[in-house]
């Protein structure tokens, strides 16, 4: 995952905010990214929150013209509502797009570095697991289950970053063109695995960057017991799909250096 050297400019950069239940988290959090980066337009990609969070993103984009909302029918999980946000970012030609939380836990503030970054990059991840990163409000067994995963993925899959799980992101357009999007069926937060594991497959530069995730004060996680039994069942077949290529290669390469080693005898 080597850093190109020259940086390439992002272009129009879109910051996809997607809400469930976040009326009272979503004001905040446009006015600070719009504060933080003027040049970004947002989308919010809201699933008909019964607490009226659809109501009040209209109000902020009646308001702000570089403030837009998506409305979909109903809670298709984080996975759904980000590839419906790559859809209309790249058919509204933005050379970037960004995943941020609405409940304050990415923070805004911290947006420019990753940008920054993604001048030299095809995906920036947020990273709370390098040098320099960092959680604060975590219960234990949150970060216990982010650790665990993390360690998992990479033990399993054997990608060499340490925060594939995070949503604080940035991708280069250009790379989204290249992940086949309409293949990637992954629902909850495990989507965020998948997409690292195509784009390192894909031979992306992925590239993290330390950030301090603060956990929500206002309204509840979306994380549930179905969406950690989804992430283990899909990541588990990913490894099993992965390292039954790699046995096959290797048997390959012995097979072929026998066959070089008696043909010499011969
Ligand atoms: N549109 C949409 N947003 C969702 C859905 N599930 C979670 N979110 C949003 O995704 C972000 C992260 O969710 P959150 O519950 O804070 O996850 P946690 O930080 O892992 O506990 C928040 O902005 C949520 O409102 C969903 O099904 N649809
Ligand atoms: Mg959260």
């Amino acid at each position: 995952m080597a850093r190109p050297q020259t940086p390439r400019p992002l272009g129009r950069v879109a910051v996809l905010i997607p809400t469930y239940n976040e009326r009272e988290n979503l004001p905040r959090v446009v006015a600070r990214t719009r504060a933080a980066v003027p040049e970004a337009d947002v989308m919010i990609i809201e699933d008909n929150s019964p607490d009226g969070t659809g109501p009040v993103a209209d109000e902020i984009a009646t308001g702000d013209a570089q403030v837009h909302v998506m409305h979909r029918p109903r809670k298709e999980g984080l996975g759904a509502a980000y590839l419906a946000g790559f859809d209309w970012a790249l058919s509204q030609g933005y050379g970037a797009v960004v995943e941020m939380d609405a409940d304050g836990s990415h923070q805004p503030e911290q947006l420019r570095a990753l940008l920054l970054a993604a001048e030299h990059a095809d995906l920036v991840i947020g990273s709370r697991w390098v040098s320099g990163g960092s959680v604060r409000n975590w219960p234990a067994h949150r970060r216990a289950l982010s650790l665990g995963g993390n360690r998992y993925v990479r033990v399993l899959l054997g990608m060499p970053v340490s925060d594939a799980t995070a949503g604080f992101r940035v991708y280069r357009a250009s790379a989204l063109r290249r992940l086949d999007l309409s293949s990637v069926h992954s629902q909850g937060y495990c989507f965020q695995v998948e997409m690292t594991w195509r784009a390192v497959r894909s031979g992306l530069t992925v590239v993290e960057v330390p950030i301090e995730f603060i956990e929500r004060q206002i309204g509840d996680s979306k994380m549930s017991q179905d969406i950690v039994r989804e992430s283990m069942r899909r990541i588990t077949g990913w490894g099993a799909t992965h390292r039954g290529q790699q046995l096959a290669t290797r048997a390959r390469q012995m097979r072929v250096r026998r066959a070089e080693a008696q043909w010499h005898r011969l």
